[in-house]
């Protein structure tokens, strides 16, 4: 597929900074502190999760009734615009792509009112539900209407997100807006936030990532190409919890950094340095929770819809240093082998179009009967957006994502606890797995030669089965990361790994730091095959039906998609 490859390749040249940097969010600065002037490629300060509002810290306990909507924001400073989000509306405030929080064990009751033009249903990414509560795609409701969810979460300690998952429309959907964290808690976590005096949006920090395309009025575009639609649309720009060109600042002390990869397809390397020196950091956690122990790190690959979970440690940064944190560069397509598929595609043979050119979110449905003390929403149809000109750099380009500043010094003299979880390994290795294949014919990408189609289950496992599945991806391919949902999975091994994975591994396994502990989430090269190992017990009788598919969710949306049944 040398045509695959000179579309990732095509435009890398690096996204222009913007402009502005009006500090909506800067505080005024205090007695003790010079007054504070970010350079000009990082002038916004990073968003962060509050007490309400865009990522409002909405503690989960009573029901609660979240909307799918337009809501008006600002993403660049100073020009409000059109996109959508979840809302909630609790004891006088309101939240907007709310990070939910709960201890684990905890119910989750909420209505989700569906107040778009379309199709849409929550996705609970990573929890441990039953079909009903899934998210699933067969479950979702039209414009105007509810679904109603109702379900305990005994899941870990971990960051999980929520996002939507109607099919061929999630894409758009997560693009324009919707989306958000997802936190439970035990004692575990909660006695690592008291050694390391962690406080959520002060030293505890969420990092979204989404890579978007946002035009001179600050509008998101999302416009993929046939092409696009085929590799994934990726944006000229990163922005972290929906903040431009973000800076921190930061004392010193340890930091941590709930990263979450939300982009539709954009793979990072991330790094964090000072100047060309690459800081040493922490690893504890990804996908399903604390890891064993922490684990020393430099770069670490985060895939859409995985998570990591790491610390920062900058006592030894001198008051009035910059550490950036980066994507570096990589090659999306190494290992990519073996000569252009016989069906390697012309334009004319990719599929059609599902999501739309220039779709934004300039709609809304009115409210259901019930709820007729809410407000309408927009229902008018505005014009597509204006395209962006900025070069969009391809995947695995660098990027510079984020910068902290080291402002003041401070006294910290906590450790770092050298036990954080127990992870108890299913025992299990990859020699007899069951097989799953990821590739595609005429641009169309498959599993074991699906795509998605609703009334088909091509997998079946009986509860309470433990099975290993050998995920390989063909040579002529891109990188998949895999999901599963309903369950979590342990990763045994990687094979044939391209070279970029290799020099990350910590064992003879191939396994990198970020494949320890719980995953619901993995990356799956171009050539390569990562064995898994998964207990499908859980307390849910009757059939239920789950999901595979890829989380590059132009991938998703094209049908990269299986049921999963479980015979309960
Ligand atoms: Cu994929």
């Amino acid at each position: 597929m040398t045509s695959r490859r000179t579309v990732l390749i095509a435009g890398a040249a690096g996204a222009a900074a913007l402009a502005g940097g009006i500090g909506w969010w800067r505080a005024p600065p205090s007695a003790h502190e010079p007054p504070f002037t970010p350079d000009a490629a990082f002038p916004n300060p990073l968003r962060l999760p509050g007490g309400d509002g865009l990522y409002g810290i909405f503690d989960i306990g009573n029901h609660f009734t979240i909307v799918g909507k337009p809501v008006t924001e600002a993403i660049v400073p100073g020009k409000p615009v059109t996109l959508l989000a979840y809302e909630i509306e609790a004891d006088g405030k309101r939240y907007r792509n709310p990070l939910l929080r709960m201890k684990t064990g905890g119910m989750v009751r909420a209505k989700f009112w569906n107040a778009l033009e379309e199709t849409s249903i929550i996705h609970w990414h990573g929890l441990i539900v039953d079909s009903n509560n899934d998210g699933h795609p067969h479950y979702a409701v039209g414009g105007g209407e509810i679904y109603e969810y109702d379900f305990p979460v005994p899941n870990r300690a971990a960051t999980y997100w929520y996002h939507p998952h109607p099919h061929h429309l999630t894409g758009k959907q997560v693009y324009l807006g919707l989306g958000g964290v997802f936190i439970v808690e035990d004692d575990e976590e909660l006695a690592l936030q008291k050694a390391l005096d962690l406080a959520l949006g002060v030293t505890d920090i969420p990092l979204v990532l989404h890579d978007r395309r946002i035009n001179e009025k600050g509008e998101l575009v999302f416009a993929p190409t046939d092409d696009e639609k085929a590799d994934g649309f990726l944006g000229e720009q990163v922005l972290v919890n929906w903040t431009p060109k973000p800076y921190l600042e930061a004392t010193t002390r340890i930091y941590r950094f709930r990263v979450l990869n939300a982009s539709n397809a954009r793979v990072y390397k991330l790094a964090f340095k000072s100047g060309e020196h690459t800081l040493p950091h922490q690893l504890i956690g990804n996908d399903g929770g604390l890891l064993e122990a922490p684990r020393e790190v430099r770069e670490l690959f985060v895939s859409p819809a995985e998570r990591i979970d790491v610390l920062l440690d900058l006592r030894a940064q001198p008051p009035g240093s910059a550490i950036t944190l980066h994507s570096l560069a990589f090659d999306a397509m190494e290992h990519q082998g073996g000569p252009p598929a016989a069906d390697t595609p012309t334009a004319a043979a990719r599929p059609s179009a599902h999501a739309g050119h220039g779709a934004h979110a300039s709609y809304g449905a009115g409210p259901p009967a019930d709820q007729n003390a809410a407000a309408p929403v927009a229902t008018a149809v505005a014009p597509a957006p204006a395209p962006v000109t900025r070069a969009v750099p391809a995947l695995g380009v660098a990027m510079e994502l984020m910068r902290i500043h080291v402002r003041r010094k401070v006294a910290f003299n906590r450790a770092v606890p050298e036990k954080l979880s127990r992870i108890m390994p299913i025992a299990a290795n990859c020699g007899t797995a069951r097989i799953i294949t990821l590739d595609h014919v005429k641009m169309v990408w498959r599993i074991n030669g699906h795509t998605y189609a609703h009334e088909t289950t091509p997998i079946t496992v009986k509860r309470g089965a433990v099975e290993v599945w050998e995920i390989k991806n063909v040579p002529a391919s891109m990188p998949h990361p895999f999901h599963i949902h309903g369950f979590q999975f342990q990763v045994l091994e990687r094979k044939h790994s391209p070279e970029q994975q290799k020099a990350l591994a910590i064992n003879d396994k191939g396994l990198a730091a970020s494949d320890l502990g719980w995953k619901d989430t993995v990356l799956v090269w171009p050539g390569e095959s990562v064995c898994i190992v998964i207990d499908f017990s859980h307390p849910f009788y009757g059939n239920q039906v789950y999901m595979i598919h890829c989380h590059n969710l132009e991938h998703e949306d094209q049908g990269m998609m299986l049921n999963l049944r479980i015979e309960g």
